[in-house]
């Protein structure tokens, strides 16, 4: 990989954060995925479990300010940019509790208190969005920078392609955060492109383009900080490109019957959760006991959040019509 960890390391906080963040995902994926399975819980859902690292990134490298937009397989992303978990499963099960008084579902999840301005099941459509934040925060003078995040896949829609080529000509403060997994749908992402890499596609609009190991969360802060300090200092976007896997398959319920199994059985020793938590212990930054301690307070956390979730009312019928038009007076960008 290109950037392996360039400068210091996060500090012994910035790590433990990374881990507290990687755990709370994984068991929020976890809890969502036994419920479903058993048929507890009815919901649509697009695993993001592998892909802790990068979302962990986004969780220290962003001011709640700078905007987040995301995909379907945001959950993640949006436990990183600070959206409390009440309000993520709130929305997944249809409860007025929900970010979006349960009404967008697992596709539209947003919050503008945290951040993040949009996600979106339109594969590519995420790229021309923030850079419309990103012109609307040049153009005013505002400190924020966008960071919008996307798969493999997105890359071959015509609409990233318009959207990195603006972003690169105007300077805008927009980071490109390709969520490499390998896939789009059931398709290995070298069936899809002749180049070799997603970074490289930066070079055709005058605009860095990193290779980063996805899986590695220190790797992912150097990547993530310098991305959004260049965003942030006037000097244009950056795309990375975060390898990583995911390992429930496309939606939930995936087979997964086109993964070759050494494909699989590499991705599972390379899981950044369980590699992260060992990599902590041996550095001595956190010991057993704190690290057992992260874990039970991810669980408890769950619980609590899908506890409450479950007592809350539906979504109301009257909200079919409310929000259907933007208020003129209070629109924020
Ligand atoms: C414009 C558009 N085309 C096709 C689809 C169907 N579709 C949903 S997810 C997906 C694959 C996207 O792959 P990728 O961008 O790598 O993201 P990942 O699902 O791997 O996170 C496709 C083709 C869609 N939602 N939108
Ligand atoms: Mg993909």
């Amino acid at each position: 990989m290109e950037n392996d960890r360039q400068g210091a390391a996060p500090s012994a906080d910035v790590q433990r954060r990374l881990y507290e963040l990687m755990v709370l995902m994984k068991a929020a994926d976890d809890r969502l995925s036994k419920g479903i399975a058993s048929g507890e819980l009815q919901c649509v859902y697009w695993p993001p479990r592998g892909q802790e690292a990068i979302a962990a990134a986004v969780g220290v490298c962003l001011r709640t300010d700078d905007q987040l937009v995301t995909t379907y397989r945001g959950l993640h992303d949006l436990i990183g940019k600070g959206v409390p978990l009440v309000e993520i499963y709130g929305e997944m099960l249809g409860r007025q509790v929900g970010a979006s008084r349960g009404k967008g579902g697992t596709m539209h999840i947003a919050r503008p208190e945290s951040g993040v301005a949009m996600s979106t099941g339109i594969v590519g459509a995420g790229p021309p969005v923030a850079v419309g934040l990103a012109m609307a925060a040049q153009r005013k003078g505002i400190d924020r920078v966008t960071v919008v995040s996307f798969g493999d896949g997105a890359t071959n829609t015509g609409s990233f392609h318009e959207a990195a080529n603006m972003a690169a000509l105007w300077d805008l403060p927009v980071v490109l955060l390709c969520q490499n997994n390998l896939y789009g749908e059931m398709t290995p992402v070298e069936h899809t492109m002749k180049v070799e890499t997603i970074a490289e596609r930066a070079q055709a609009y005058g605009m860095p383009g990193v290779r980063v190991d996805g899986n590695d969360p220190l790797a992912m802060v150097a990547a993530l900080e310098e991305a959004v300090d260049r965003a942030r200092s006037g000097g244009g976007p950056t795309l990375l490109d975060c390898v990583t896997f995911r390992f429930r398959g496309h939606y939930f319920g995936d087979p997964m019957a086109y993964i070759p199994a050494e494909q699989m059985a590499a991705a599972q020793l390379a899981d950044p959760v369980p590699s992260f938590r060992a990599a902590l212990a041996s550095t001595g930054i956190c010991s057993e006991h704190e690290l057992e301690e992260l874990d039970q307070a991810a669980v408890a956390a769950v619980e609590e959040a899908l506890a409450t979730v479950l007592a809350a009312e539906p979504a109301s019928a009257d909200e079919l019509s409310r929000d259907v038009y933007a208020d003129p007076t209070n629109c924020p960008v």
